[in-house]
């Protein structure tokens, strides 16, 4: 049994390896009419990509989109549209003794206990290389949500490591190099982080995620809540640990009386809840935040075994991320696309294009 598809009427199929010719997807289920070109996957793609920062992998790749099928004449056709992108820049060499040891806190144990074999080169199929895929799908659910709907779905680190940012501005997130959303404190960042890379270690992030114009109604309960959905889409990005909703862990601690988000006849007073009761969309803003444990790749030595069982010693060579963090924002904006995109399709289906909010 394989799971390389996610969606269920929006479905997005992801292929390929690191260090494999090429990565793609295909999207099947993108309503027909959609203005779609190779140029609109740039900016998304280039935002995840390796090697646009000191402060990220220098791998660098191209990250350039083909469309194979499914766009004619600049639009969408309604059948299957395929995305491919060729790496470029794999140094295999760097993992010629990684053959036969685990990597600690990577897929390569778990990969060999699977399936018997692996391709070591880059960790494979378990690259966060395949978070490129996701970005390039997004893209097509992003542009499809801000057309219909003016659905906005964007991204910032709330923690790198120890820091949280000690203001708030979207306009500070596109430009510098951490999404970060406290202009003041990014030369400390930089700092912080050039030091970081030069010791070998690496740190963990939290990126924080707010859905906005999302129309009331969206989510399947009882099984497919649309927050249980976002949970499973969202944790399933390459290493993340935690997923909340709204308040999230914070609800545990809090009291009834505080919590619930009153209403009146101007809308909600507060948004514990996320944007999200009940497992369907209230209209609100839907905020999530996934925490990305620090990236495992490092050169500090690290006790591990081989495949025959005995101890050996990883020293992890290339080009890695001090926080993978940094590099999850598009996905996880990308994620979020792609389930409120099968969500509209599904909501439409049951309940009609009429549906409307009270
Ligand atoms: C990655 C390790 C590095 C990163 C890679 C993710 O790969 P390599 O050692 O093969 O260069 O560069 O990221 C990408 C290539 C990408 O496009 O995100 C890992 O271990 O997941």
């Amino acid at each position: 049994m394989s799971h390389n598809t996610f969606g269920h009427l929006f479905r997005v199929t992801t292929f390929g390896e690191s260090h494999g010719p090429a990565i793609g997807c295909v999207v099947d289920g993108c309503p027909p009419g959609l203005e779609l070109a190779e140029e609109d996957f740039a900016a998304d793609l280039a935002r995840r990509a390796t090697g646009r920062s000191r402060h990220t992998s220098q791998r660098r790749e191209d990250d350039a989109v083909e469309i194979l099928s499914g766009v004619f004449r600049g639009r969408s056709t309604g059948t299957p549209i395929a995305l491919l992108i060729r790496n470029t820049d794999a140094r295999s060499r760097d993992y010629n003794e990684l053959e036969q040891v685990f990597r600690p806190g990577h897929a390569d144990f778990t990969y060999q206990a699977k399936y018997g074999l692996r391709d070591h080169r880059g960790g494979g199929r378990s690259s966060a290389r395949e978070t490129t895929m996701r970005v390039a799908a997004g893209v097509i659910a992003r542009k499809y949500l801000s057309q219909h709907f003016d659905i906005r779905v964007r991204g910032h680190l709330s923690r790198l490591g120890e820091q949280e940012p000690a203001a708030f501005d979207w306009a500070a997130v596109e430009s510098n190099p951490f999404f970060w959303p406290d202009a003041a404190m990014v030369p400390a960042l930089e700092n912080y982080m050039d030091r970081l890379r030069k010791s070998g270690d690496s740190v963990g992030a939290i990126v924080r995620v707010v859905a906005q114009g999302v129309p009331a109604g969206w989510g399947a309960p009882v099984y497919g809540k649309l927050d249980a959905e976002l949970a499973a889409a969202l944790i399933g990005i390459n290493a993340a640990k935690g997923v909340e909703i709204g308040a999230g862990m914070a609800s545990a601690a809090d009291l009834g009386s505080r919590h619930r988000d009153p209403l009146g006849p101007d809308g909600f007073a507060s948004n514990h809840a996320g944007g999200i009761l009940g497992g369907i969309s209230s209209g609100q803003d839907i905020t999530c935040q996934v925490a990305f444990k620090p990236t495992s790749s490092l050169r500090l030595p690290v006790a591990s075994i081989d495949h025959a069982g005995n101890p050996a010693q990883v020293v992890v060579k290339g080009r890695h991320d001090p926080c993978v963090g940094i590099r999850a924002v598009p996905v996880v904006e990308a994620m979020v696309a792609l389930v409120l995109m099968d969500h509209w399709l599904r909501h439409r289906a049951q309940c009609g294009a009429g549906q409307t909010p009270p």
